[in-house]
């Protein structure tokens, strides 16, 4: 058995902050206590934490990363080992990334395969949803035996054609199978039929750098298909997750729909709270180092998404961590936009980023927590397992220092890419000491995790629905 006490931290949760020590007896939380109590805790103990002046938080549940991710003719550049390093150097101890369904194999193939990419590499915990590229009943049917195996959601795309694409009608049966299997649907949330023509005209009228990404990705195509899937999934009587809203035109969607009632719940991603749509014109091609999808957007729409955390509108930051590198898989898109790999790095920032919400006062410390960990844990069937510091949890626990001020850079970072979309960047707060289930895996800027630590974790079903 080992013990280990963090001493005199402020724990704080979802719900609470209190001035605590935590006692960990192997990998679960064993107990809160007062000093007092604490002090018995210590002749026992195989280790100490010192947290005074910290805050204890639950470790970020990151429930939407790219991890060697086939996509665009290349292959997303962070690997399960290098990707889950860079999480937990950046306090997050629990991703969810996405295997995938080719068209033409099985849901279950897509599983296996991305079980062999992860098992025995990463450094902490980790689950799986399932992109469904091909939906036909064979594979509807596979999905009633993947939610046995705790993969309990899957991704549909309404962009994408040729590649991920799924038409009004595979989303709806998709949906209606989760309303039987109790899967969460997700949803890529853009017309990419409207999308392709505009690309095709840009292209034909020789408008081809990276700044066209923007124009052509139009708010308006986010928020038609977010209207679309939340009254197919209605229909379907399934709840619904959009992924990485960053219209503010697409959260009003999720506002309506949730201001009746509906399941609805919405993601964002750190990249639309921090960077605008005027990044894609930098000089040359730099531009395309912001090229994902959904786009960044006109500073406006930021105002609106960070109202929406507030007003849980919007109920989970992710990261959408789909990283490629500049110089030689950025580049395959010089003179055609439409050709750079679509995705940006961001495992790592999370929570650093999402604590500048704090530091601004635009975000109470319970609500970092519940967004950057409660809040996915519970959507993707792992709380109270996950995202909460409680008896019976596993010990995923982050020190954060929230006064340290450090700079963000491709020079420091530990991604496996060659920048850093927030390069120079000073942000307040930092992450100490990173425990994973019990053990520590990174301290005072040591890393001390290994591949193979984390473990595959079969997930419930989604915890907002029962
Ligand atoms: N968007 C991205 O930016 N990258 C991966 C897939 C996606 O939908
Ligand atoms: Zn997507
Ligand atoms: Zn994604
Ligand atoms: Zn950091």
């Amino acid at each position: 058995m080992t013990r280990t006490v963090i001493r005199g931290g402020l724990v704080i949760t979802a719900t609470e902050e209190v001035e605590a020590d935590v006692l960990v007896v192997d990998e679960q939380v064993a107990a809160l206590g007062t000093p007092e109590l604490a002090e018995q805790w210590l002749p026992g103990a195989d280790a100490v934490l010192d947290a005074e002046g910290l805050y204890v938080i639950p470790g970020g549940v990151d429930g939407h990363t790219h991890m060697e991710m086939p996509f665009g003719g290349t292959s997303s550049a962070d690997t399960f080992e290098t990707g889950t390093r860079a999480a937990a150097w950046g306090g997050t101890t629990t991703i969810i990334d996405f295997a995938i369904q080719s068209i033409g194999g099985s849901a279950p193939e897509g599983l296996d395969t991305w079980h062999a990419k992860a098992e025995g590499n990463c450094a902490v915990d980790y689950g799986f949803h399932l992109i469904l590229s091909d939906v036909h009943d064979g594979s509807l049917a596979e999905l009633d035996g993947l939610v046995g195996e705790g993969v309990t959601s899957f991704k549909l795309f309404m962009a994408y054609p040729g590649v991920f694409y799924s038409d009004d009608g595979r989303i709806l049966r998709a949906m209606q199978r989760a309303a039987g299997n109790g899967a969460l649907t997700m949803v890529h949330a853009e017309n990419g039929i409207a999308i392709d023509v505009l690309v095709q005209q840009a292209l034909a009228a020789g408008r081809t750098d990276p700044r066209e990404h923007g124009r052509v990705r139009h708010p308006l195509l986010e928020a038609e298909a977010t209207h679309r899937a939340i009254q197919l999934a209605r229909v379907a009587g399934a709840p619904l997750y959009v992924v990485h809203v960053s219209a503010a035109e697409a959260l009003d969607e999720l506002v309506r729909a949730r201001d009746t009632g509906i399941p609805v719940f919405g993601e964002t991603c750190p990249q639309y709270l921090f960077l605008t749509v005027d990044e894609l014109s930098r000089p040359g091609f730099e531009g395309a180092k912001y090229v994902c999808s959904t786009p960044l957007r006109p500073e406006e729409h930021q105002r609106e998404l960070w109202r929406g955390l507030r007003t849980d509108d919007l109920s989970v930051v992710a990261t959408d961590h789909c990283p490629f590198c500049f110089a030689s898989q950025k580049e395959l898109g010089i003179g055609d936009f439409s050709k750079i790999p679509n995705g940006m790095p961001g495992v790592e920032h999370r929570l650093d980023l999402l604590h500048q919400g704090v530091v601004d006062g635009r975000l109470t410390r319970r609500r970092w927590v519940e967004l950057a960990s409660t809040t996915p844990a519970r959507m993707f069937g792992l709380h109270p397992r996950k995202g909460t510091i409680a008896p019976g949890s596993d010990a995923d626990v982050v020190l954060y220092d929230p006064r340290a001020e450090h700079v963000l850079s491709a020079g420091t970072h530990h991604m496996n890419v060659d920048y850093n979309p927030y390069e120079g960047r000073t942000v307040t707060g930092a992450v100490r000491t990173v425990l994973s289930r019990g053990r520590v895996i990174l301290d005072g800027g040591e890393y001390r995790g290994r591949p193979g630590h984390g473990r595959f974790l079969r997930r419930d079903t989604c915890g907002y629905l029962t």
